[in-house]
């Protein structure tokens, strides 16, 4: 039997936290035959809301839960973790400057890179979904600088899959028939859903989506909004912002990164940026990655046609005055 694996989630009181548990608990991220450890960590206000939490994971009795640790201190709860994913993190609230949110997620995130640097297991992947996630995790990694780059990230899996779930619909197809959309830049309305590369399936074998779906003004249009404004729509409908599809979502993207991505598939990841495609060398920016051997690597030699260079641009400069304000926000 294998060895258990130390799955961190901070914030785990909260509602992407309660839906993420038991997926990790159930072989959802790390495979049906891996055994794993749940750290969960909250602040102490959530403590007993956290405890209850642990609670209905014993109850569940989860065959491939092996232990698990609830607590609110970091230390404890990175020790000896070999996968992170960081959901904690300060909402923005009604009213609220957005240097304000942006001071208390940098002062989150650098402590608790300081404690994952210090204690986590050697080669701990790190997976940020809190917003603002590209810049957390850019904080992250400025605080823990013997995390290598590589192993740190953030979470845009779940606007990949919003955009696989759309082309699916419109044309009536399953979505695991669609594949290779791409999510670049920013975890933001910014971001660009970019369909140029997408195929699906067809009896007739791998077919463009540009082909499938001959709606320019759709592709360019409607489409790449709904999947920007996905996530308040979903804030709309239920007064509560998406929990599920992002729990689920996170689970696929540390899959992919451990397990690989398929064969001529690829997802996409909020990772450093190494200066590709001319986006800025030193943001978190998502790319279209692949996977293999627990590392990612960014698709090379992809055409980016001039509606697409713009959205880009657009989005990376987006990033690059958060990344500003971030750094502004330090003390
Ligand atoms: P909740 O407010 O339900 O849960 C957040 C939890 O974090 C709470 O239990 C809170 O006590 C805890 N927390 C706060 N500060 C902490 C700290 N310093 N250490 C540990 N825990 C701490 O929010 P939820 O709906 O679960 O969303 C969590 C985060 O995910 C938010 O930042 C949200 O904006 C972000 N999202 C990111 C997405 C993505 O695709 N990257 C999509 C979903 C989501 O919006």
């Amino acid at each position: 039997a294998k060895d258990p694996v130390r799955v961190l989630v901070t914030g785990a009181a909260g509602q992407i936290g309660y839906a993420l548990v038991p997926m990790i608990a159930r072989g959802v991220m790390l495979g049906p035959d891996q055994p794993v450890i749940l750290h969960m960590l909250d602040i102490p206000p959530a403590a007993e809301s956290l405890n209850g939490v642990k609670m209905e994971l014993v109850d569940a009795a989860f065959p491939l839960l092996k232990g698990v640790v609830a607590t609110t201190d970091v230390v404890e709860a990175c020790t000896g973790v070999n996968i992170a994913v960081m959901v904690g993190g300060f909402p923005r609230k009604e009213g609220m400057e957005r240097k304000d949110v942006m001071t208390k997620n940098v002062s989150i995130y650098k402590s608790q890179a300081s404690a994952l640097e210090k204690h986590a297991a050697a080669n701990c992947k790190v997976l940020v979904v809190a917003n603002p996630a590209n810049t957390n995790a850019l904080i992250l990694k400025e605080f823990a600088p013997s995390i290598p780059e590589k192993n740190i990230s953030c979470l845009t899996r779940l606007d990949h899959n919003r955009a696989l779930g759309q082309i699916s619909e419109r044309l009536t197809v399953q979505v695991s028939d669609v594949k290779n959309v791409i999510i670049w830049g920013n975890h933001s309305s910014t971001q660009y859903p970019d369909v140029n590369h997408a195929t699906v399936a067809t009896s007739a074998g791998e077919k463009p989506v540009r082909e499938l779906i001959a709606d320019d003004a759709w592709l360019n249009g409607e489409f790449i909004t709904t999947v920007q404004q996905r996530g308040a729509a979903i804030i709309k409908a239920r007064k509560l912002s998406s929990a599920l599809s992002a729990a689920s979502a996170a689970c696929d993207h540390i899959r992919d990164w451990v397990l690989g991505t398929p064969q001529g598939t690829w997802v996409s990841m909020g990772v450093y940026s190494d200066g590709s495609y001319n986006v800025p060398a030193g943001l978190i920016y998502s790319f279209p990655v692949t996977c293999a051997n627990g590392e990612w690597a960014i698709v090379q030699g992809l055409s980016i046609d001039e509606f697409s260079r713009k959205k880009l641009d657009l989005t990376a400069e987006e990033l690059s005055e958060e990344k500003a304000l971030a750094y502004s926000c330090l003390n």
